[in-house]
């Protein structure tokens, strides 16, 4: 039996990586930070198939230890100081976790069994300014946020040790991707849940920044495929997952409200608190190379995505 260590499983993409490798045999072992409170709510359904170990990107000899007693083939990168405002407000964190944390792992790696193959969990962030369209590959990169920087450094550390040490590191430039787990702080989740909640009663508008930024939004079970496959190859490379389409938050709001037969117009309010010091106004990729190397192919439409997110919204919001 194969084994694969997630980190990041408490997290949305660790949650769907762990039930698509436990379907293909894995043994799962899934490494969380310890926290004062229990923070499984994502991996409940999989606690008693999975293995659930303390470990922290900030310790290197938390990741040594892992790596020694639990033996992978392999290792997904998947943790993160992931949102970017609280990037703006903890750049040196961001920094430590998001950026140094790959090193240390690379580095434990390096150490303990430099055969382990390792997924990176890069990100469409750091093409930020966008200096190509759509973004590519080889499309240079121009990060916008403390967050997006630190991602710039964890991709590059990650094609440096593929080239130092001839190791199999793969990073995979994953455009933004939700689900009914995404975190309620990040802007799908947040209409999706604020639309339930007007729907429901329980509140009467949806506070937002910029309505007009774009992104290339999938759904998060479709792209933990992608990061399987890529480890599956002969060699490791990078790769662009994304879905080829941009959409707006704006056009998000529409979507979702006219699925609940409400108009976005009467309950959507601008709030000056939620603008970026520094934008990204328009993400789209061309996901070409893994569409034919990994023949990866998505099973979820942007529509279908919107929809998806407010029933869950709704059925749990109408439960409580
Ligand atoms: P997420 O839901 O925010 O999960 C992040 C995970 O990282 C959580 O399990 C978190 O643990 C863990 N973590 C944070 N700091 C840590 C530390 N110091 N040591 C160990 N674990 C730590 O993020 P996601 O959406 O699943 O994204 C997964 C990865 O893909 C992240 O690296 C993200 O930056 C990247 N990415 C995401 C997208 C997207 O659209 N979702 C797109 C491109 C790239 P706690 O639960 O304890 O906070
Ligand atoms: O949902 P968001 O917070 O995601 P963002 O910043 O694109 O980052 C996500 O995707 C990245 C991949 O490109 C990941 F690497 C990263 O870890 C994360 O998963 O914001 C999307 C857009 C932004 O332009 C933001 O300004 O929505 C806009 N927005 C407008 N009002 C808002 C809000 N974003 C949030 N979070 N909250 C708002 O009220």
């Amino acid at each position: 039996m194969s084994t694969a260590i997630i980190t990041g499983i408490t997290g949305q993409d660790g949650s769907y990586l762990a039930e698509l490798l436990l379907k293909k045999g894995y043994q799962v072992i899934g490494v969380a930070r310890r926290s004062s409170t229990v923070n499984n709510e994502r991996i409940k359904h999989l606690l008693d198939d999975i293995t659930v170990v303390q470990g922290d990107l900030q310790d290197q000899g938390s990741l040594l230890a892992l790596l020694e007693e639990y033996k992978p083939t392999e290792v997904y990168n998947l943790a993160a100081q992931s949102f970017v405002p609280t990037s703006w407000n903890q750049p040196a964190l961001t920094g430590d976790v998001t950026a140094l944390g790959v090193t240390r792992l690379l580095e434990a790696i390096r150490f303990v069994n430099p055969k382990i193959r390792f997924y990176q969990a890069s990100s469409s962030e750091m093409f930020g300014k966008v200096l190509e369209v759509p973004q590519k590959e080889d499309t240079p990169f121009y990060p916008r946020s403390p967050y997006g920087v630190a991602k710039v450094y964890g991709h590059w550390i990650t094609v440096n040790y593929r080239e130092s040490f001839n190791m199999f590191t793969t990073s995979g430039i994953l455009f933004n991707h939700e689900s009914p787990r995404r975190g309620l702080e990040f802007v799908t989740r947040k209409i999706a849940d604020t639309v339930a909640r007007i729907k429901l009663g329980k509140t009467n508008e949806l506070r937002l920044g910029n309505l007009e930024a774009q992104r290339d939004w999938g759904f998060a079970g479709d792209y933990v495929r992608a990061m399987w496959l890529m480890l599956q190859q002969d060699h490791p490379d990078n790769y662009v997952i994304g879905t080829g389409e941009t959409h707006s938050v704006r056009e998000f709001c529409e979507i979702a409200f006219a699925h609940v037969d409400l108009d976005y117009k009467e309950f959507v309010v601008q709030d000056e608190k939620f603008y970026r010091p520094a934008e990204v106004d328009l993400l789209i990729s061309d996901p070409s190379k893994a569409r034919t190397a990994l023949k990866w192919e998505l099973t979820v439409s942007f529509k279908e995505l919107v929809r998806m997110m407010v029933d869950a919204d709704l059925e749990r919001r109408s439960k409580e």
